[in-house]
């Protein structure tokens, strides 16, 4: 038996579950329920928020799991990453006020940033050499700037538009991002099995769409 998460509601969801639909695998899901198992093949899905899912792969609570990259990676688990899933691709960037002067990462020394990915960041800034002022905050990230919480920010970005809607101006990407299967490091041989009878259906899935 091999313990899935996927994120409960949000930007993953329906990706996910679809995804292990089109693996020829059935379950019942419903709005309540927060575990279920499939009909046709030894799993079981837990639906948790996805900032939990990393750790509670590393820990072995949950054997597999489905996350972006960008909160693999911010976790400390960049380790536990065995497929890439091609959806939810996004990209964490730095943007500051439309109106201000912006000629390098360099412009941003000494200046205060607000983000919710600090250790990404963090490391980012230091390969380029510049020291900021990180302010981690959970949400709403992109607000920081118009009341004066910070001169740049750092946040998630897709289409952009809510940079634009913002009055900010996306100046560099820190990190490309996409959804991808992760694995707890103890699987039994049994379950490294399934988790590799697993793998290849998704990427025949992958293949079929392309
Ligand atoms: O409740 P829970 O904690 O589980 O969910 P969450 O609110 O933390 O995450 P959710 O559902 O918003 O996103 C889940 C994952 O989807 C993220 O970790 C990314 O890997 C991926 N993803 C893809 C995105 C986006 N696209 C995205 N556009 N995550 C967030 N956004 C947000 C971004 O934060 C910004 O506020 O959308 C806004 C920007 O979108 P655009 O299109 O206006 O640029
Ligand atoms: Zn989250």
């Amino acid at each position: 038996m091999l313990r899935l998460a996927i994120q409960k509601s949000g930007r993953l969801s329906e990706d996910s579950l679809a995804l292990i639909r089109e693996c020829g695998i059935s379950f019942i899901s419903s709005s309540y329920k927060l575990k279920t198992e499939a009909t046709n093949f030894p799993l079981e899905i837990l639906f948790l928020r996805d900032d939990d899912i990393p750790g509670y792969v590393q820990d072995g609570v949950a054997d597999l799991g489905i996350v972006g990259q960008n909160v693999l990676v911010e976790a400390g688990f960049p380790d536990l990453e065995v497929e890439a899933l091609g959806f939810s691709k996004c990209r964490l960037s730095l943007a500051v006020p439309r109106a201000d002067a912006y000629a390098s990462v360099a412009a941003l020394q000494g200046k205060n940033i607000a983000t919710s990915y600090p250790n990404i960041l963090g490391r980012y800034l230091a390969g380029q050499g510049v020291q900021a002022n990180l302010h981690t905050i959970s949400g709403s990230v992109e607000i920081a700037p118009s009341i004066g919480l910070a001169e740049a920010i750092c946040d998630i970005v897709s289409s952009g538009s809510t940079l634009l809607g913002n009055g900010l101006r996306e100046v560099e990407t820190v990190f490309r991002s996409e959804a991808v299967l992760i694995a707890q490091p103890n699987l039994s041989p049994e379950q490294t099995d399934l988790l590799e009878q697993l793998r290849f259906r998704m990427q025949a899935v992958r293949r079929a769409k392309r």
